[in-house]
């Protein structure tokens, strides 16, 4: 198995968070970019429309809408659902072979989007947060959330940040906060903090390259201030050994991408719903 070195695996759990760069090919990096495009004009069943999701500052802020839709979106949420080009990206071979290393050899996929950062919107801001707020199982650590920029990134057009260590911490309570886009939590006492803000690294990363991090890892994402896309593919991995602790939510749908099944543990949702999940509507 082409899994991390064990440098890189120490790496992932000292600081919470490891670069595997390369892990997508140019073409298959513009097929994606080309079939996001095509979904956010408008190629996307009707049962599944709420599933694009448009800025805040365009739906509700007043700021004039682009010209171009595109430039106003802010996700896909779970396109491999209705799109077979976008259920690729849930098996990625570089990406599970690293994650083998991180959470062992059965892994299910969920929660896929195709995320943007709308172009001279310098307040589209994602607060600070740990993603393990949203998941009901456990272990926490055999969890990993993957982000692939299909662009350039870095601070200027809102990389995602992070704090080294911070997924040593517990998870804190989340709020929703003014002016920030429906679902996208804020961690209490952090975003805002002088301390955390200094500590945070923003991931200079070139398109193609995956980051992998601990659920628990504290990040964030500024606003876009060039004229340039900032698109994203994320997805989060867990071990289909992990065990839910909660009522179970369809919205994942749990697809079994590598390894086998564990009773008793979580499994794959059987149809996972085109709609969305009533919770995450608004
Ligand atoms: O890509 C971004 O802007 C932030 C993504 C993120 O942190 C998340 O979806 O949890």
């Amino acid at each position: 198995m082409a899994g991390l070195s064990a440098a890189k695996v120490e790496q992932y759990r000292e600081q919470g968070f490891v670069v595997v760069p390369g892990v997508i090919a140019e073409d298959a990096i513009e097929r994606y970019r080309r079939r996001a495009r095509e979904i956010s004009l408008g190629d996307v069943p009707e049962e599944a429309k709420k599933r694009l999701v448009r800025d805040v500052h365009y739906v509700r802020g007043g700021a004039q809408p682009p010209e171009d839709p595109e430039l106003s979106m802010w996700k896909i949420l779970n396109p491999d659902r209705f799109d077979p080009v976008m259920a690729e990206c849930l098996r990625f071979p570089c990406v599970l072979d690293a994650a083998e290393s991180l959470i062992g050899e059965d892994i299910l996929a969920f929660l896929m989007m195709f995320i943007y950062k709308p172009p001279g919107v310098p307040n589209s801001v994602h607060p600070f947060h740990q993603d393990a707020v949203f998941f009901p199982f456990e272990p926490q650590e055999s969890c990993v959330g993957v982000w692939i920029p299909l662009d350039e990134v870095s601070e200027e057009n809102g990389t995602l940040c992070v704090v080294p260590g911070s997924h040593r911490l517990d998870v804190r309570p989340h709020a929703a906060r003014e002016g920030v886009n429906f679902g996208a939590v804020a961690a209490d006492g952090v975003e805002g903090n002088e301390k955390f803000h200094n500590d945070a690294v923003p991931m200079e990363m070139s398109p193609g390259d995956c980051l992998l991090f601990n659920t628990r890892l504290l990040h964030r994402s500024g606003g876009n201030r060039t004229n340039r896309h900032r698109r994203v593919i994320t997805l989060h991995l867990a071990s289909a050994r992990c065990r839910s602790k909660g009522p179970s939510i369809s919205e994942f749908g749990f697809n079994l991408v590598r390894g086998r099944l564990h009773e008793g543990c979580l499994q794959p949702v059987e149809a996972p719903p085109l709609a969305l999940y009533n919770a995450l509507e608004k």
